[in-house]
């Protein structure tokens, strides 16, 4: 922290990203400028240091890109010409339009498009839900991330926010499991190293080498997709060789003959053919995980980003019931710990103003959906994007932007900057950023409850999501006393403070201090499922899920509050290994013979800082890393410029040749601005838009490709 003169100013806030870590800020201010974003040294995550990304975050308030008014299209789509206008013409001409779609088309003509830009309890995933309810759109429904691996954890578990990551420094053995901590969780890698300090064993298991996986005792490299296989391969061997905790699955589980049947059909000779690793190598992670207490699994997102997603991450969360884990401080696993926070996403979404029968439509499906590839009666006429840039972040990019080009499409964007996908909006109406604004932030990585608190003033005409949402709202003719609270009133609302979890923490307190620990039982001594206590219907681990013993299926969070509008797929209650889709071997990979993962970038919170300078220099190009092997007989030398392509799009990157991975196996980073790479395309134009067997999640790592140079 740099010194600064007697006058800076403290402001305590919390980082808006789209990160586990959810790191406490202290706001220094200085003649009403935002001189530094430190983090908070008192906060057990943060403790003092926020990540690369956030590096230059007061400077990334002043950019001089920011979008500072509402602007026009002036221009051809596309073209990013804008000028200019009033918020009064701005609302104006958003009325003009959706009247109009109304009356031709109703108003499921329009169509939100939003995600997790900011994540705040009233500016970030639920921000617009009420007003679009109200307006009786269509129904997006939010999959990007953790919607089949929170469906699966839900399923077998419950609502329980599980392992504390604090707790981690108390375990022996860690399985850090399809997660590259290091960069995307990176405040709770000091509990690892506390723990590996004690002894601890830390394995992870990833098809890549990353910068964890070269920090562990054991890199077990799979398959991409085939985790499922693993986990049940791992019950094989400690059901074959009684490594069973059989008082603690007696008394705290449901399922286990299911189970044991089921995880015979996984023998460790059937589990190496799928996953690429070798039978000892299975044998011993399965001896090793059994046998030494605590264990602990950090489940990663990444595990569900194929097709059998869903069903893998329900394998991998049955298996500290199967051992007992749970037992043990440290021991047990964590998908997230946002479960344990008390939020009223009835109050927030206002589910009760959709009317029966509104559809529903998947936003990784956005392509189809605005190009009549999904036929839609009405058509989507209109489109509303915040917290979002799909022409990034979503699959089948390409589509996405032949969606946007349509004349007849009115599409409006709420944003920080003109971002590849606010390139090709009617109207732009610009955002405010973490320090201009007030909210309370949700986290998925720790057990803390934060307030963020507005340091300085909004510049130009930024207002925060809530705002713009109140705003639309009286343009509409929508009086709701929804849309006539202040911030402050929603936030004291949003929670329900009698919670138990929250006594002794109020809103008030939370103005003062900042941020405090909800009352679920401390690092050192928090065992939430000693006892079984699960949150599932029976209270216990459900091996077999009783949510789909009648073929009901069950959603994550994201799809909060319309749960009964649509039927899901019917699922095994039973985890099962599910393939991949486009398998090698298969016949599309014959043209196609590559499989390429795109996880997050280094220095990019997805694409956010993807245009800041100092941010590029620290992340470098879009590179793809690729096995010699692979490499040879296309002759692509390190530092070679490739196209990467397949039927759905291509882009180009630079080639770096390393065994990190396998041969067959490629890696890129998603969250490179397209605009800004040499063919204006990422991976995302490579990528499906189909989903996983959970939670409607997205498949990013089930995607062959072919390469060559350019
Ligand atoms: N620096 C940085 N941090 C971030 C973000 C960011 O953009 N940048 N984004 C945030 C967000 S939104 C999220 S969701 C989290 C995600 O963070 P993570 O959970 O770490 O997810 P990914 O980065 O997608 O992938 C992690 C690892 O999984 C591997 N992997 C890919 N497919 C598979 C598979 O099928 N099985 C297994 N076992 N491993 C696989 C990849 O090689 C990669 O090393 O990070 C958050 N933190
Ligand atoms: N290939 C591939 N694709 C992926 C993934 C992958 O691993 N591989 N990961 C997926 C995952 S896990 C996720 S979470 C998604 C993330 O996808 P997104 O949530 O779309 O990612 P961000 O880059 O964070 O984009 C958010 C946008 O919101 C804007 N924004 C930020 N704050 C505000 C605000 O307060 N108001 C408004 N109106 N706008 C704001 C930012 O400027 C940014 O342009 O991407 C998914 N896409
Ligand atoms: S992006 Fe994550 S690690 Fe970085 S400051 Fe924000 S919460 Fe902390
Ligand atoms: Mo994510």
């Amino acid at each position: 922290m740099s010194t600064h003169s007697s006058d800076t100013r403290i402001v305590r806030g919390a980082c808006p990203q789209d990160c586990p870590d959810t790191c406490a800020f202290l706001y220094h201010v200085e003649d009403e400028k935002l001189v530094e974003v430190a983090g908070d040294p008192a906060h057990p995550m943060t403790r003092g240091g926020l990540c690369v990304k956030l590096k230059n975050f007061a400077e990334h308030h002043y950019n001089p890109d920011r979008l500072l008014y509402p602007m026009k299209r002036v221009g051809p789509k596309g073209s990013g010409q804008f000028a200019r206008i009033s918020w009064d013409e701005a609302l104006a001409t958003i009325k003009t339009n959706w009247d109009q779609i109304i009356a031709t088309h109703g108003a499921q003509a329009i169509m939100p498009h939003a995600y997790l830009g900011h994540q705040g309890t009233i500016n970030g995933l639920t921000a617009g839900d009420a007003f679009f309810n109200r307006l009786g759109s269509t129904v997006a429904e939010k999959t990007y991330c953790e919607s089949g691996s929170s469906t699966a954890w839900i399923m077998t578990v419950g609502p329980t926010g599980g392992l504390d990551l604090e707790s981690l420094a108390y375990a022996k053995y860690i399985i850090v499991w399809g997660m590259n901590m290091l960069n995307t969780n990176m405040h709770a890698w000091k509990f690892i190293l506390d723990a590996k300090a004690q002894g601890a064993k830390i394995v992870v298991i990833d098809p890549v080498r990353t910068r964890t996986a070269k920090q562990a005792d054991w890199h077990i490299r799979i398959r991409p997709g085939t985790d499922g296989a693993l986990a049940l391969g791992m019950m094989n061997v400690i059901i074959a060789e009684d490594l069973v905790d059989h008082d603690y699955v007696e008394k705290y589980t449901l399922g286990y003959e299911q189970l044991k049947a089921r995880a015979a059909e996984f023998p460790p000779e059937r589990v190496a053919e799928i996953t690429g690793i070798p039978v000892e190598d299975i044998l011993k992670l399965s001896r090793e995980y059994a046998t030494t207490q605590p264990a602990a699994i950090r489940e990663g997102v990444a595990i569900e980003r194929s097709p059998g997603g869903g069903d893998a991450v329900r394998a991998v969360t049955c298996l500290p019931a199967l051992t007992g884990a749970w037992r043990h401080v440290g021991g047990g696993a964590v998908e997230m710990p946002i479960w344990e926070f008390p939020t009223d996403f009835g109050f927030l979404c206002r589910p009760d103003w959709i009317k029966p029968g509104t559809r529903v439509v998947n936003e990784l499906e956005l392509g189809a959906a605005l190009t009549g590839e999904m036929p839609l009666d009405p058509p989507i006429q209109s489109l509303f994007v915040y917290n979002s840039n799909p022409v990034s972040q979503a699959p089948a990019a390409g589509s996405i932007v032949r969606g946007l080009m349509r004349e007849d499409l009115f599409t409006v964007v709420s944003e920080l900057f003109i971002t590849d996908t606010a390139k090709y909006a009617d109207l732009l109406l610009p955002a405010t950023m973490q320090a201009e604004q007030l909210d309370l932030m949700v986290t998925w990585g720790h057990l803390y409850l934060q307030l963020n608190q507005p340091a300085i003033a909004p510049p130009g005409e930024c207002v925060p999501n809530v705002e713009l949402f109140r705003r639309l709202a009286r343009t509409m003719g929508f009086d709701d006393e929804q849309f006539r609270m202040s911030d402050e009133a929603m936030l004291r609302r949003a929670y329900d403070w009698s919670d138990p979890r929250l006594a002794g923490i109020t809103y008030d307190k939370l103005k003062e201090v900042g941020w405090m620990r909800i009352n679920v039982g401390l690092p050192h001594e928090r065992k939430p499922h000693a006892e079984g206590n699960f949150k599932t219907p029976s209270g216990k681990c459900e091996f077999a899920a009783s949510a789909a013993a009648n073929g009901n299926f069950v959603v994550g969070v994201w799809r909060s509050g319309y749960e009964d509008m649509q039927p899901g797929t019917p699922v095994d209650p039973v985890p099962n290994y599910v393939a991949p889709h486009e398998q090698q071997g298969s016949e599309a990979a014959q043209h196609y013979p590559l499989n390429l993962v795109s996880p997050k970038p280094h220095a990019f919170l997805n694409t956010q800082y993807g245009n800041e300078a100092t941010q590029q220099r620290r992340q470098g190009e879009q590179i793809i890393v690729i096995h010699p092997m692979d490499a040879q007989p296309r002759r692509i030398e390190h530092g070679s410029y490739v196209r990467v392509f397949n039927e759905r799009g291509s882009f180009e990157a630079r080639a770096e040749l390393s065994d990190d991975v396998s041969e067959g196996l490629m890696m890129t980073n998603v969250g490179h601005w397209p605009g800004l790479n040499r063919t204006g395309t990422a991976v995302n134009s490579t990528t499906a838009a189909r989903h996983c067997n959970l939670g409607q999640a997205g498949v990013f790592s089930d995607n062959l490709v072919n390469i060559e140079r350019v």
